[in-house]
């Protein structure tokens, strides 16, 4: 050990950073000097990486290993056994091989939903999923909690897939800028969540375009319960939360009586409008989605969405829906919805207008980059085909064999035996937390492999500890960023922690398939392996990459893949010629009216984008006892509940601080600062009051990432909202998560 103070860069899904050690710790970050706006998430990652929730070694609950029925009711309250590895690892093998004697590959959930960490071969979700590939299968899940109603819908709306829309099918910054003369932000455009890409976003450009929009005059419509969604100066609309669709029809009926309706677009290149029309007029269900009627729903004056009709059919306009809006009850409609729109204004295919989604979400989402394949750590084939929407899980440990419907298919949920999650944390992205603990207890085993004591981890049978991306060497790169990182290996693994990889192939040679999950390969050699793969393939795309070493010695690298010629205008072609460029929807056309969607003969939705309202939302008559709407939005200050650790070290940062209007606190008798009480049916948490103009009345706002620790009565004490969320399907066409309709109630908590 040295006291010399080295230092690399590495990259993150919040960008590249330096990194300082000393000896055998990390003593500090730094900015990665290229970056134009670096994030301050790695600021905490040095207390993060040695905190003393680290796991330090193989870890057995002691109810598992000790009881007959193997306690597995007391998941969440029992205490472990620490093991040396080999002892951990024979018992992990014996169990996983046990489970697949007796109940078949399909018996174990192998879905592992999260983000895991950056760094291509190490991604903790590719090596659990190729890990149980070889092992014989398992159930997998369906697109993710961002956008899982969304890729449902995209493709039976647009006929391709979402993240293909997302990443292939959006105005480049630099095409708004020249063009676009009006910004409509549904749920913002927010540089806090463009922090992080998944895999990395080396330049943080978000905040510097909007100075460019600004000093160029584009007019900028934030609609979103909070203020600060979109950057300062915006104009902003406090919609209602859940009633973004209903909004959207009032723009849509003003469009259509004002005569602002683009014909020739709607029949050159659309299908359906006259269904749709038929229903926007009222000649369906007898109800006109007039200016007035949507106001009364979404809160926003009847005349500001006459004027908005006429000032977005008037200018170049940009209709940009954020992913939030679709994590909600019939988020399938509001991006349809966005879609039908701007279809009315007829804008698709022209520079700098049209439609877009999760600009600002992430921060890959408009950069003129091209996307490069490659450099992935090989899953093999999955023999099992039994899948579920993701954010069913619950649903799936609680109720195996029962039927759900899904996307128009009929289907049943598995018997699931096994869970194995490796690289997410449930007990933080999921919705209404004491539902999942209910299903937690349902499996025989529950295998998890974390860095820390994570809300999931405590709930887990086996705990294998896992290194973090700072103890392994790796290779980092992302859709949307010309960068490539060498990821040296900064420190020694904490603990007595192992690479997701060693610990699946240990496991794998106690089962009888290591070759076929190593092919006989170290880590060393997969990185090599990986890298000139990459190399021979972008050679003929005039790509010259230098060699291993070299990458390795210059530890980045920034690729000519950078440039307005990598962004074309989307949709730019089918405008030209819709004939020889046709979609891939039925039609071949953007479907207002879908007759996939129509004969599922789901009622939440005809076949044409509609407004329900959702079961909890302001005017819902769950309000009067429950009047507050909850959003539940990312953490500005971390991913998700990555590191959280550090942050709830800092006195008074926890419990999370909620938003809330001053005049609603007024109601409550609460002060800025006060300790409270966070509730409704499903459950409670506690949370800090920061009393606040910039969010709209009757809204609350409490971020993810807190981790769960529930004091006797049951309250969560750090404040993670997903102890109150909804855990019920968007709808049937996408079952995604809904996180946002949600509505509760706050009281005072003396301290
Ligand atoms: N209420 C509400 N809930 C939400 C949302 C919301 O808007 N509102 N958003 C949802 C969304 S969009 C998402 S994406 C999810 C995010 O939910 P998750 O993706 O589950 O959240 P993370 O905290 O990123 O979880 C990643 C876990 O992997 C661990 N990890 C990191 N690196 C490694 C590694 O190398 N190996 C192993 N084995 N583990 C590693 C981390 O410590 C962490 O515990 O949350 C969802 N939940
Ligand atoms: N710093 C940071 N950045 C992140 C993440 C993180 O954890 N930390 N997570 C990443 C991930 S996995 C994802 S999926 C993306 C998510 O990206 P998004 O889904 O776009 O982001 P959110 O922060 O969940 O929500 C954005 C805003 O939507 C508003 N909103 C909520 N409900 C409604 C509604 O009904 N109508 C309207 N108009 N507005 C509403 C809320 O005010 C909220 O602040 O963020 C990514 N970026
Ligand atoms: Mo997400």
């Amino acid at each position: 050990m040295t006291n010399k103070i080295d230092t690399r860069v590495t990259t993150s899904h919040w960008g590249a950073f330096r990194v300082l050690t000393e000896g055998n710790r990390i003593v500090a970050t730094e900015n990665f000097a290229a970056d134009p706006q670096p994030s301050r998430i790695p600021d905490i990652l040095p207390a993060a990486v040695h905190h003393k929730t680290r796991i330090a070694r193989p870890s057995i609950r002691r109810g598992w290993l000790e009881q007959a029925n193997r306690a597995r009711d007391r998941r969440g309250r029992d205490d472990y056994l620490e093991l040396p590895w080999d002892e951990a690892l024979d018992i992990a093998a014996a169990e996983l091989k046990r489970v697949i004697a007796e109940h078949g590959n399909e018996s174990i959930f192998g879905g592992s939903y999260g983000w895991a960490s950056a760094g291509r071969f190490h991604h903790a979700l590719g090596q659990v999923h190729r890990f149980l590939n070889v092992s014989g299968g398992y159930v997998s899940s369906l697109a993710s909690y961002s956008t899982a109603a969304a890729q449902a819908i995209i493709p039976h709306v647009f006929g391709m897939h979402f993240l293909k829309l997302s990443w292939a099918f959006q105005n480049s910054w630099p095409t708004i800028a020249q063009n676009t003369k009006t910004l409509v932000m549904f749920g913002g455009i927010n540089p806090k969540n463009s922090q992080v890409s998944m895999g990395g976003v080396t330049h943080h450009e978000t905040d510097g375009w909007f100075k460019e929009f600004d000093k160029r005059g584009i007019r900028r419509i934030n609609i979103s319960p909070q203020i600060t969604d979109t950057p300062a100066g915006a104009e902003w609309l406090a919609v209602i939360p859940g009633t973004d669709t209903a909004m959207m029809l009032g723009i849509a009926h003003a469009l259509e009586t004002g005569d602002l309706v683009e014909r020739q677009f709607i029949e050159g290149y659309t299908t359906g409008y006259e269904r749709f029309r038929s229903y926007l007029l009222g000649e369906t269900d007898g109800i006109a989605k007039t200016p007035a009627w949507a106001a009364q729903i979404c809160g926003i004056e009847a005349n500001t969405l006459i004027n908005l009709a006429q000032t977005m059919a008037s200018t170049r306009t940009l209709i940009t829906v954020a992913w939030s809006l679709q994590r909600a009850q019939n988020g399938e409609q509001t991006f349809w919805m966005a879609a039908t729109l701007a279809a009315m204004l007829g804008q698709i295919g022209l520079p700098g207008g049209g439609i877009g989604y999760g600009y600002g979400a992430i921060g890959g989402v408009g950069v003129s980059v091209k996307r490069l394949e490659g450099l992935t750590f090989p899953q093999g084939e999955n023999p099992v085909s039994e899948f579920i929407p993701v954010a069913r899980i619950a649903d799936m440990l609680l109720n195996p064999g029962k039927p759900y419907d899904f996307n128009g298919q009929h289907r049943n949920y598995p018997d699931i035996r096994l869970v194995y999650w490796c690289g997410g944390n449930p007990f933080h992205h999921h919705q209404d937390l004491n539902r999942l603990e209910q299903a937690f207890c349902q499996p025989e085993t529950i295998i998890v492999h974390e860095p820390w004591w994570t809300a999931t981890a405590k709930r887990a049978d086996i705990v294998f500890p896992a290194t973090t991306p700072y103890e392994r060497e790796d290779i980092g790169r992302a859709m949307g960023d010309s960068y490539l990182f060498h990821m040296p290996r900064l420190i020694d693994p904490v603990g007595e922690a192992r690479d997701d990889y060693e610990i699946f192939n240990s496991l794998a040679q106690r089962m009888g398939f290591e070759q076929a999950f190593s092919e006989g390969r170290s880590v060393d050699q997969w990185l090599l392996h990986l890298y000139e793969e990459f190399r021979q393939e972008n050679l003929p795309e005039g790509i010259d990459l230098p060699d291993y070493d070299e990458l390795r010695r210059r530890n980045w690298i920034d690729l000519p893949v950078r440039g307005a010629q990598f962004a074309p205008v989307p949709f730019a072609e089918f405008r030209r010629d819709p004939e020889a460029s046709p979609l891939g929807t039925p039609s071949g056309r953007i479907e207002i009216f879908s007759q996939t969607i129509a004969q599922f003969g789901y009622d939440e939705c005809p076949g044409h984008p509609c407004w329900h309202a959702p079961d909890e939302w302001l005017g819902a008559d769950l309000a009067r006892e429950f009047p507050l709407h909850l959003v539940s939005p990312q953490p500005g200050d971390k991913l998700h509940s990555q590191m959280e650790c550090a942050l709830a070290d800092i006195p008074g940062a926890r419990p999370s601080a909620i938003e809330i209007n001053p005049a609603d606190a007024h109601e409550r008798r609460l002060n800025d600062g006060d300790l409270v009480k966070v509730f409704n049916a499903r459950g409670a948490c506690r949370a800090r009051a920061h009393v606040s103009n910039d969010i709209r009345r009757g809204v609350v706002a409490l971020p993810t990432g807190a981790w769960l620790d529930t004091c006797d009565d049951g309250t969560d004490t750090q404040g993670n909202p997903n102890i109150l969320t909804r855990d019920l399907g968007t709808s049937r066409i996408g079952q995604g998560s809904s996180a946002h309709t949600t509505l509760v109630e706050i009281v005072g908590l003396a301290e």
